[in-house]
């Protein structure tokens, strides 16, 4: 997946009313000089979503489908947004209600919604251990792990080519000191599970940027540092992950962290995009208005910052709505908060025309002398539904360990692989081939490593043969 965030930021797609106040940024590009006047003057947008768009980021809300009856809130909505996110309508216990049948009827209404009013959608969320339907909350193992993929797999592949960002996991991660995972029946089919989510995601719906998505991740915490050590992991890995949500509920008891900025610029600095996904902020008047500035300031700073979303659009239409943490009032006034966005918008710091830097590529340690070739040996393990698999191979050395290695797998006629990961994969239908990638092709005497791929069709059978150099 692209890296670069220059393509969807240009093209946000923009309703005629909105295309006026996007022309001199457009324009601003052409010459070098103008660019650097429009870096410097503040602009004038007077919507949320106009002026985020001259500042080359979107501004986004939550939408919930039974409200798009509601003449006031669709109003806001046409107006002020250009990036909707489904606040429950994409989840699992309401897109899968009943293990392999699909319901989309209320997140296409909102779909449809957005695409009619030139607004772009996050999907929200493709695998979480909250707001699991019954069936999938009492599975475990290999079963869930098939059940999630399918899921993903199909829920992605019905929104393909729709989606701007989806939300591929939320809130893996515990509270707490220690940094561990949040301990989840997906999470005890094994590590791995967030990977294999990212995966099966890109492979459905390649143009769509994937998302890690959390809270309690705003400043730099325990948690925050899990996080950033499991995306610079995907990134050295080459798992497919193309941005990091911040959702970023802030109160009295969570206000927005100083070191806000420094966080997400850290994690922009790891190669991907960063986006405030689910923003609220408990409060009223000037102190909650101050609270806003600061977070869109923080954003409009960090280059690959590429939009904010808040959580909602009047504080009665908030999952919080006693704490009044929204823009709007609840009926449908602006807020002190809503103006200070607004102005934090228009005066902040619009993208930078040069490409972003890219993060160079893991330094792997200097070759040493091969240890004298010897054998492998390899073995399957299969997660399947219908139509399709997930295979998990496991390459062991041999006696006198591996400088490299290549497992061979034979699938059967009308199967294809799709995508593969800590692995290199030549072919996809007959016989396969998988070589070590740089940092796994080395194993002692017994070691062992892991690669997987996913495929349509019949999964195979037997067992993989292995060579080692
Ligand atoms: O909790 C706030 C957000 C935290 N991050 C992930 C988001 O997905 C989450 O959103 C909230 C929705 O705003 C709520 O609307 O997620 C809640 C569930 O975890 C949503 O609440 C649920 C209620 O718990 C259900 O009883 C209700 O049926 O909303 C459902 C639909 O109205």
């Amino acid at each position: 997946m692209s890296s670069s965030t220059a393509r969807d930021r240009g093209s946000a797609r923009v309703r005629p009313d909105r295309r006026a106040a996007l022309v001199s940024a457009t324009v601003g590009t052409v010459a070098a000089g103008m660019v650097l006047a429009l870096a410097t003057a503040a602009s004038a947008g007077t919507t949320l979503a106009t002026s985020a768009a001259e500042k080359g980021r979107y501004f986004g809300t939550a939408v919930a489908a039974n409200k798009l009856s509601d003449s006031t809130y669709v109003g806001i909505l046409n107006r002020e947004f250009n990036m909707v996110t489904p606040e429950n309508e994409m989840k699992w216990d309401a897109t899968e209600p009943s293990q392999g049948q699909f319901t989309y009827t209320s997140a296409d209404r909102i779909v449809s919604h957005a695409q009619a009013n030139g607004m772009r959608v996050r999907g929200h969320a493709l695998a979480w251990h909250s707001q699991q339907p019954g069936w999938a909350q009492n599975l475990s193992g290999s079963a869930l792990r098939s059940a999630m993929v399918n899921h993903v797999t199909q829920v992605a592949t019905h929104y393909k080519g729709k989606i701007h960002s989806w939300d591929v996991v939320n809130e893996a991660f515990a509270d707490g000191g220690n940094g561990a995972r949040r301990d989840s029946n997906l999470q005890r089919t094994g590590n791995d599970w967030i990977e294999v989510a990212f995966r099966a995601a890109r492979t459905a719906d390649p143009s769509a940027k994937l998302c890690y998505n959390d809270y309690n991740t705003d400043g730099q915490n325990a948690k925050s540092n899990a996080v950033y050590a499991m995306v610079s992991d995907f990134k050295a890995r080459g798992v497919p992950i193309d941005c990091v949500g911040f959702q970023s509920h802030f109160n009295s008891a969570s206000p927005v962290p100083g070191d806000y900025q420094a966080n997400l610029q850290r994690f922009a600095n790891l190669g991907l995009d960063v986006q405030i996904t689910e923003l609220d902020i408990e409060g009223s008047g000037t102190a909650q208005a101050n609270s806003y500035a600061t977070v869109v300031r923080a954003c409009l700073a960090v280059s690959r910052c590429t939009g904010i979303s808040v959580w909602g659009i009047r504080d009665t239409d908030s999952w919080r709505a006693s704490g009044t943490p929204l823009l709007f009032d609840g009926n449908g006034n602006k807020k002190a908060a809503y103006t200070a966005t607004l102005d934090a918008l228009n005066s902040g710091t619009p993208i930078p025309t040069t490409p972003p830097p890219t993060t160079p590529p893991p330094t792997t340690p200097p070759p040493t002398t091969p240890p004298p070739g010897a054998g492998c040996t390899a073995s399957l393990s299969l997660q399947t539904w219908t139509g399709g698999f997930v295979a998990t191979v496991r390459v062991t050395a041999g006696s006198s360990g591996t400088n490299g290695w290549a497992a061979t797998v034979t699938l059967p006629s009308g199967t294809a692989v799709t995508n593969a990961w800590n692995a290199q994969s030549s072919g996809t239908t007959g016989t396969v081939r998988f070589a070590n990638v740089a940092y796994n092709g080395r194993l002692t005497a017994g070691q062992s490593t892991e690669f997987g791929f996913q495929g349509v069709g019949t999964p195979p059978a037997g067992t993989p043969s292995c060579t080692a150099s």
